[in-house]
This record gives C-alpha cells, sequence and structure tokens, in this order.
C-alpha cells in the first residue's frame, strides 16, 4: 500500500525504438485500466535492457521514445510514477542484496536466460543471468501487490515471490508478496511469421512483429502476410497456431469475444478475415500513434515527466531500501 491503496508496478524493457502488439496487449493496454484503482508505478526498464549489447545513443532515444508511447497509450502522468529504472538507484541496490538471496540452480531454470542465451551466444553475461533478480529488486522495493505483464514473465513472477518469501522467512515481513495479473486472450502475441514463437521487440525479422508505431500500410500488408494453415477455415482449433493468433489479436484490439468473432467469419476466407484483423489494428492504433508525435514534439514536457517521476519513485523506493538495510545489519 503507498496511500492505503494497493500497489502496482510493471516495466518495459527500451530495447527497441517501438513497443509491439505483443507488449500493447499484453501488458499496457491493462496498465491503462488499472490505473484508476490502484497506485501504479510503471518504469522503463534499462537496466535490464543492457543485458543485451545497446548502442548508446539509440538507448537514450528509445527510452525517450518508450515514454512518450506509455502516455500515447493513455497512461496518465498525474495519477502514476511514471519512471526511468537507472534514475533511481535503488533498483540496483537491492538487487544486489537479493542476489545474495537467490540461488544459482534458481536462475539457471529460467527460460528466458535459456531462449536468450541461445540467440546472444556471444555474450552470455552474469546481468542475463541474474537478470530475474533485478526485476524482483523492481517489484519488490515499491511493495507491489499486483504485477501485470504477458505469460511469458509467469517465471520470473515466481522466483519473485519465492526470494520474497525467503527474505521475509528470515527477517520477518519486510516485503509485500506480490500476485501477477495476466490477461486471458493476448497473454501471448506469437510471431505472425512463426505462430510457435513469442512476438517480440527484438525479433530479427520484422515481419513477424507489428510495431505500435508502424504505418497503416505496413500493419495491413504484415496482417496479409501472416502465416496461417491450407484449412481456410476461421476457427480456433488445435494446430491452427497463425489463425488464433490473428483471432486473439482481432479479439483483443475489439473487445469481441471468440466466438463471436468465428461468427463473424463463418463461410468466409483468410483474405476477408486479414483484412478485418489489420484494419481493427490500424484502427485501435492510429489514436495512440497521433497523440505519441504530439508528444514527441514536446521535449521539455517529456523532460518533466521523468523527472519528477523519478523523485517519487525515489521516495517510495528509499523508504523500503532503509528498511532492507537495518534488517541485513547495515549500518543506516
Ligand atoms: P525483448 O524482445 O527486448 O526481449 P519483449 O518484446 O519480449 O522484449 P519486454 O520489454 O521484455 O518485451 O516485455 C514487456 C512486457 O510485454 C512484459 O509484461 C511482457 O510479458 C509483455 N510481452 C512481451 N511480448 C509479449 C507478447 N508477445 N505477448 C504478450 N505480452 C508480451
Ligand atoms: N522482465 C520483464 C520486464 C520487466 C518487468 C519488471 C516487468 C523488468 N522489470 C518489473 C514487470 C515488473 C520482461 O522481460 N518482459
Amino acid at each position: 500500500m503507498i496511500n492505503g491503496r494497493k500497489v502496482i508496478l510493471s516495466g518495459i524493457q527500451p530495447s527497441s525504438s517501438s513497443i509491439t502488439l505483443g507488449n500493447y496487449l499484453g501488458a499496457l493496454i491493462n496498465w491503462v485500466k488499472l490505473q484508476n484503482e490502484y497506485d501504479c508505478c510503471f518504469s522503463i526498464v534499462d537496466l535490464h535492457a543492457i543485458t543485451v549489447r545497446q548502442a548508446p545513443q539509440e538507448l537514450r532515444a528509445n527510452c525517450l521514445s518508450l515514454l512518450a508511447q506509455y502516455l500515447a497509450c493513455g497512461i496518465d502522468a498525474q495519477k502514476n510514477i511514471i519512471f526511468i529504472q537507472s534514475h533511481v538507484p535503488a533498483h540496483a541496490e537491492l538487487a544486489w542484496i537479493l542476489n545474495c538471496y537467490t540461488q544459482m540452480g534458481e536462475l539457471a531454470r529460467m527460460t528466458q536466460f535459456k531462449d536468450k542465451s541461445k540467440k546472444h551466444h556471444d555474450n552470455i553475461n552474469a546481468g542475463l543471468f541474474t537478470y530475474p533478480v533485478l526485476m524482483a529488486a523492481d517489484i519488490l522495493l515499491y511493495q507491489a501487490d499486483l504485477v501485470p505483464v504477458g505469460s511469458d514473465q509467469k517465471q520470473h513472477l515466481e522466483i519473485t515471490r519465492d526470494i520474497a518469501e525467503r527474505f521475509n522467512s528470515i527477517y520477518g515481513d519486510v516485503f509485500t508478496i506480490p500476485d501477477g495479473y495476466i490477461p486471458k486472450n493476448a497473454a501471448r502475441i506469437m510471431s505472425l511469421q512463426d505462430p510457435l514463437s513469442k512476438m517480440s521487440k527484438s525479433d530479427p525479422n520484422p515481419n513477424g512483429c507489428i510495431a505500435l508505431l508502424d504505418s497503416p500500410e505496413v500493419i495491413i500488408k504484415k496482417i496479409k502476410r501472416a502465416v496461417t494453415d491450407s484449412d481456410a477455415h476461421v476457427c480456433y482449433g488445435e494446430e491452427k497456431y497463425g489463425v488464433n493468433n490473428l483471432l486473439n489479436i482481432y479479439c483483443a484490439v475489439t473487445s469481441k469475444s471468440i466466438e463471436d468473432a468465428v461468427f463473424e467469419f463463418e463461410g468466409k476466407g483468410y483474405g476477408d478475415f486479414k483484412r478485418a484483423v489489420g484494419e481493427a489494428v490500424v484502427e485501435a492504433l492510429s489514436p495512440i500513434q497521433q497523440r505519441y508525435c504530439d508528444l514527441m514534439n514536446n521535449r521539455d514536457y517529456l523532460e518533466s515527466v521523468y523527472k519528477a517521476g523519478a523523485q517519487k519513485a525515489g521516495a517510495v523506493a528509499d523508504r523500503t531500501m532503509n528498511k532492507v538495510k537495518k534488517k541485513v545489519g547495515f549500518i543506516v
């Protein structure tokens, strides 16, 4: 609780110039829904992003752009704490302490570590390995009750709970034990080119992923080229991974149920279906893109948002940090 209200914390890595439709539907769209009921902290997790090599100029630009994307999607800078992770030193500080309460074996089981080590076999750094501990620090610093994320983050939430419970069992009630908030339909949006793998910001094949900032023409084209199957029947089914994914996207952006969507496309081919999905995505993203352009023309405003965010987040984080340091036995 921050002001007697339950707390939410979540974050996205500034690892690309635009977030994906997966990030939007899996995470951000829920942040917007939850911001009226909870005290929310939304972070741009740049410390996490450097577990993969980033060009400095691009990282700086991506952070500012991601902030504008948060705001353009409807995150309210007055109601919420929006901040850049590296602006609050307590994240790195608590991550170090929690590293000493986390087992190598626990971290070695993380599927994201295994996936990313395969993708970046020339840079399997220690940060990539301890990435979940930093995420645990992000969450526990703010005593978050709820963490809205896509289903790929389930395992990281479990290890966060384990670390918090272990720490509490030694030192008493220091950390709130957080729960995940994972959407039903859009928990895992898949690549349009390989519907067996997750749509991801850092996918080298741009056709697999729809960026929030893609133009209407590009969105329509990418969906038209999306991998489906030879069955030509719009329905939800086993092994119809591509069609299932498009149905999930369609339902998430239009708020329709899967049954209604299947009924709507009865007797229609994949061409009509893909056109409708493309148009629905364009309609959902266009107003966001317009707001994004306006915000990017107002750098002073963006700067004022992240500066105020750093101050507010820092104050909350320092309270937890003080408690932790005393419990561990540091002189404070
Ligand atoms: P990267 O490609 O750099 O690893 P990413 O696109 O996987 O990044 P993150 O910044 O790691 O995205 O994740 C931000 C949020 O978006 C997390 O809550 C994550 O669960 C969610 N998310 C990411 N990809 C998807 C997806 N394909 N479907 C649903 N949610 C997703
Ligand atoms: N690990 C997440 C990004 C992330 C996060 C967080 C999400 C870092 N810190 C705190 C929720 C809460 C990812 O890789 N998608």
